[in-house]
C-alpha cells in the first residue's frame, strides 16, 4: 500500500496548495524522500524499533537536520513556514522518524540562536549534517506540564556545572550525542533555570531502560540521569536564567512541526483510505459508491486542509515575530494534533479489519500520532495557553 503514492496531488487536499514555486519543489523534494527512503521501511522501523541513523544522515545531506539555523554556522537557513511543509512531506513517509528529526531541529535552532560564535561554531555544522544527533531534555518524573518547577541542579564549581538530576521521557535518550539540558541554577520557578548541553560520555551522564510504547518507535525514550555530571561552564547556552524562556521559544516551533508531522499522517492515511475506497467491494460494489463513506473523505479532506491553514498561519506568526504567535501556535498545534489523529483513525475505520492489522500502515500512522495530542505540550495546556491569551487584558 505505501507504493503507491502521492495520487491525491492536485487534489483539494494536495499540500502544494497555496505555496509558492520554490516551497513547492523543497516540498517535492521531501516528499520524493519520504517516498523513497522512508515509507518502504517504517513498518520495519517500528517493530523492530530501528532508529534509522544512515536514513538521517541522507535527510541531513538534503538540509534537513537545520533547517531553520542561520546559514552562517551550516544551517539550511530555511523558514518555520518551510520547515513545516518539509516535516509535513517527511512525515508522509515515517510520522515517528520525522517526528525525532523535528525534535533535533528544535535543538539545533536553540543552540544556533540563543548559543555563542564559540558553540554555534562547535556544534551547528555537526547538528546540520547530524553526525551529532540531539535531545531535548526539560520533562521530569516530577514535572511535566508544570515544567517550571523542575528540579534537576547546575551548581558552578569553578570552571564548571555539577549537574545532578534526572529528565523523563527523553526522546533520543541514549542515542543521541547531544543534550540539551533545562536545569535550575537559581531560584524557584521559571526564572531560575538555565539551558546547558551536555555530551553523551560525559562522566555521570547515564540512561535508564528503553521505555515500550504505543507509537513512536523508531527512536527511542529514556530517563536520562544525572550523578555529579561536571560539563565546563563554556556549556551554557545564552545567560543563566534565561533557560526557561529558551526552552520554551524552542517549543513554539516544535508545537508547529509536531502538528505538521500529524499532517503528513493524516495526509498519507486519507490517500490510503481514498485508494482502498476504490478497490474494496461489499453489496456488490466499490466502497466510493457508498455516500457515508464519501461523506467521511471529504470530512477528513477539510479536517486537513483547515489543520494546514492554521498551522502555516502559525508558521508564519512566528517567523515574522507576531505578538501573537505564543497563542497561535498552541492552537494550531491543538487542532492539527487532535483533527490528524481523528483523520487516521477515520481511515483506520474505512479499512474495516484489515485498517487493525500491522501489514497495513493505516494504524501506525494513528498510533504514532496518537502522542503528539500529549507531548511538546499536552493539549490541555495549549487550551490553557490560548485562553490566557483571550483573558488577559
Ligand atoms: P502531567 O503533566 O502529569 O499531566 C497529566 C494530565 O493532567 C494531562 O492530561 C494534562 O494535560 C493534565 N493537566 C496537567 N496540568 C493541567 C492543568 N493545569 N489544567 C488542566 N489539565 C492539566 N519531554 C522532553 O522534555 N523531551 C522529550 O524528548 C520528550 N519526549 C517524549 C516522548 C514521548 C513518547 C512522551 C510520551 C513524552 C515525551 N516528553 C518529552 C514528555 C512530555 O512532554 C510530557 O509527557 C508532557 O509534557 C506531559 O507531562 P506529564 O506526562 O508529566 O503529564
Ligand atoms: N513562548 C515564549 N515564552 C513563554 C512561553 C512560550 N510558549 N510559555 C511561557 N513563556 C514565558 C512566559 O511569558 C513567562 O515569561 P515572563 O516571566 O517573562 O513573563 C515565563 O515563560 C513563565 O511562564 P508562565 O508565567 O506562564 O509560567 P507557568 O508556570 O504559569 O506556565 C507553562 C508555564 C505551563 C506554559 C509551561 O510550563 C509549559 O509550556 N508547560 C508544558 C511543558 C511542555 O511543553 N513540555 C514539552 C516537553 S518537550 C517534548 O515533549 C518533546 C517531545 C520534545
Amino acid at each position: 500500500p505505501t507504493s503507491r503514492r502521492f495520487l491525491l496531488t492536485a487534489s483539494c487536499a494536495d499540500p502544494a496548495n497555496g505555496l509558492g514555486e520554490g516551497q513547492r519543489q523543497i516540498q517535492k523534494m521531501a516528499l520524493d524522500f519520504a517516498a523513497k527512503e522512508l515509507a518502504p521501511n517504517m513498518q520495519e522501523w517500528d517493530e523492530k524499533e530501528i532508529f534509522p541513523v544512515e536514513t538521517m544522515r541522507k535527510a541531513a545531506q538534503l538540509g534537513f537536520g537545520a533547517v531553520y539555523c542561520d546559514e552562517k554556522f551550516g544551517g539550511t537557513g530555511l523558514s518555520r513556514l518551510d520547515a513545516s511543509v518539509i516535516f509535513e512531506a517527511l512525515a508522509t513517509g515515517c510520522c515517528s522518524t520525522t517526528a525525532y528529526i523535528s525534535i533535533h531541529n528544535v535543538c539545533a535552532w536553540m543552540v544556533d540562536h540563543f548559543g555563542n560564535d564559540e558553540l554555534r561554531s562547535q556544534w551547528v555544522p555537526r547538528l546540520a549534517s547530524m553526525d551529532t544527533f540531539s535531545s531535548y531534555c526539560l520533562t521530569e518524573q516530577g514535572a511535566g506540564s508544570d515544567a517550571a518547577s523542575l528540579s534537576t541542579t547546575a551548581r558552578k564549581d569553578g570552571s564548571h556545572y555539577i549537574i545532578n538530576g534526572s529528565k523523563a521521557f527523553i526522546s533520543g535518550g541514549g542515542e543521541s550525542d547531544l543534550y540539551v539540558v533545562m536545569c535550575r541554577t537559581g531560584q524557584a520557578g521559571p526564572a531560575g533555570v538555565s539551558c546547558i548541553l551536555v555530551e553523551k560520555g560525559t562522566p555521570g551522564l547515564s540512561f535508564a531502560k528503553k521505555e515500550k510504547k504505543l507509537g513512536w518507535n523508531s527512536h527511542p525514550a529514556r530517563i536520562v540521569n544525572f550523578d555529579d555530571c561536571r560539563v565546563p561552564v563554556t556549556n551554557l547556552v545564552g545567560e543563566e536564567g534565561q533557560g526557561f524562556s529558551i526552552a520554551m521559544k524552542g517549543l513554539n516551533s516544535g508545537r508547529i512541526y509536531v502538528a505538521s508531522s500529524s499532517m503528513g499522517a493524516a495526509y498519507a492515511a486519507l490517500e490510503q483510505a481514498r485508494d482502498y475506497m476504490k478497490i474494496r467491494k461489499q453489496f456488490g460494489k466499490s466502497l466510493e459508491n457508498f455516500q457515508y463513506l464519501q461523506f467521511r473523505l471529504a470530512e477528513m479532506a477539510t479536517q486537513l486542509v483547515a489543520s494546514r491553514l492554521i498551522v502555516r498561519n502559525a508558521a508564519v506568526a512566528l517567523d515574522s515575530q507576531d505578538p501573537n504567535a505564543v497563542a497561535l501556535c498552541s492552537m494550531a498545534k491543538l487542532f492539527a494534533t487532535e483533527e490528524c489523529f481523528k483523520i487516521c483513525n477515520s481511515a483506520m475505520q474505512i479499512f474495516g479489519g484489515y485498517g487493525y492489522l500491522k501489514d497495513y500502515p493505516v494504524q501506525q500512522y494513528m498510533r504514532d500520532c496518537r502522542v503528539h495530542c500529549i507531548l511538546e505540550g499536552t493539549n490541555e495546556i495549549m487550551r490553557m495557553l490560548v485562553s490566557r491569551d483571550l483573558l488577559t487584558e
